[in-house]
């Protein structure tokens, strides 16, 4: 199957009950058994649920892997791949990256001993030059929240085979309608099904696909034990919304490229991060790597004043100003003051996340409206 018919079909087969074509939502916490043990698949909900179990078999098929894991966020998802560490281990980690992410390895995970190394990924002899016998993972986030850099998952991928590390990728702003990162040689897949996958802004939810079956087991066993699952009701909507996923991501990228193209000519801008423009550092892999350039994209204004672009959020009126992204509607964000608040100043300013950047979700509205909102907000 091809992936326009893998994100409706993929995975999925009629209910056994009544020939259901959507899987019923199966809100129940147990199973009935005749005698211990004796039951049709089902124990418990924690365990396996068919609802999600449909979800997790879509997942597979659009990333083109074996074995899916639906959770109950996209950080629960995240847990569960470092829960297969170890104290002592390190990481090497995507310096720019969802600010979430980031509190989660510093202010859970060192606790436990687990050390996170965080390099600029587009050069990639600053992942080598951080590996020693501890290395057990690399994680990738590629484009990179909120900077859009691009990172090159087989080049990162040959690396980390090389000395039979993990190689985790964070493929929520891409989605596998632009690219597959398992098959660039990635092990894992991960996504915050919250965005795109969803796509309609009503669910919370993480997803991890990968190919190799002992890993599938020891990612089912963390889901089990740990127990960071989602219910039957978001696996529903979650594998609704995989069905138009493709003409979504499409309309995205056309919006995307229409609204980077207006931003870059406006001058009260000072610099768009969008990896479709030429003038992006890293067009040339983004090219290469993916099938088109995304719906999202971030800018700064002239000046670089915190006040004035918290002013141009607020007088948007079709774009909303709120957190997440990936959903029909298009949102702005101040990835200082909100997404990535937790991360330090100094720290979130290395990587470009200066006061006056503005990240947008460019949705699939019409793409004049969206612009005719970004002129009348910048100009006040
Ligand atoms: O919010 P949650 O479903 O737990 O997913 C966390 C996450 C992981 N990875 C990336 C790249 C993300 O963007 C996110 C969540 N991001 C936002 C909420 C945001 O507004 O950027």
């Amino acid at each position: 199957m091809k992936f326009n018919t893998k994100t409706i079909h993929g995975g999925q087969s009629p209910d056994k009950a009544f020939g259901s074509v959507m899987p019923p939502i199966y809100q129940t916490s147990t199973y009935a058994q005749t005698t211990p043990g004796g039951h049709k698949g089902y124990e418990y909900s924690r365990t396996h649920n068919p609802t999600r179990n449909a979800l997790e078999n879509s997942f597979a098929s659009i990333e083109n892997g074996n074995y899916g894991l639906a959770f109950g966020s996209g950080l629960a998802a995240i847990d569960a791949v470092i829960k297969l560490l170890s104290p002592g281990d390190e990481v090497i980690s995507t310096n720019d990256l969802y600010g979430g992410t980031y509190r989660l390895f510093t202010k859970v995970f060192e606790k436990f001993n687990i050390k996170f190394h965080f390099v600029g990924m587009e050069n990639i002899k600053h992942i080598e030059s951080c590996i020693n016998s501890k290395t057990k993972l690399i994680w990738v986030e590629t484009p990179t929240n909120p900077m859009l850099n691009i990172i090159d998952i087989k080049a990162v991928s040959n690396i980390a085979k090389k000395h039979n590390i993990l190689l985790s990728v964070d493929n929520t702003f891409a989605t596998p309608y632009l690219q597959k990162p398992l098959d660039l040689g990635a092990d894992i897949v991960m996504h915050s099904a919250t965005k795109y996958l969803g796509g309609h802004s009503d669910v919370v939810m993480g997803a991890l696909v990968v190919k190799d079956k002992d890993l599938a087991d020891q990612l089912y066993f963390i889901q089990n034990a740990s127990g960071a699952v989602c219910g039957p009701q978001d696996s529903f909507l979650v594998l609704r919304g995989i069905k138009t996923l493709h003409v979504r991501m499409q309309r995205h990228c056309e919006n995307g490229l229409l609204v980077a193209t207006f931003l870059e000519s406006h001058p009260m801008v000072e610099k768009v991060y969008w990896p479709g423009l030429k003038t992006h550092p890293n067009y040339s892999i983004a090219a290469t790597q993916m099938k088109d350039f995304g719906g999202m994209l971030s800018f700064t204004t002239k000046g670089n004043n915190f006040i004035e672009a918290i002013k141009v959020v607020e007088r948007l009126k079709v774009f909303t100003l709120a957190e997440s992204l990936g959903g029909v509607e298009s949102l702005a964000g101040h990835p200082a003051s909100m997404t990535h608040a937790s991360i330090p100043k100094q720290e979130r300013e290395k990587t470009g996340v200066v006061d006056s950047l503005i990240r947008l979700s460019v949705g699939i509205e019409d793409a004049d409206d969206l612009i005719a909102d970004l002129k009348q907000a910048l100009e006040g």
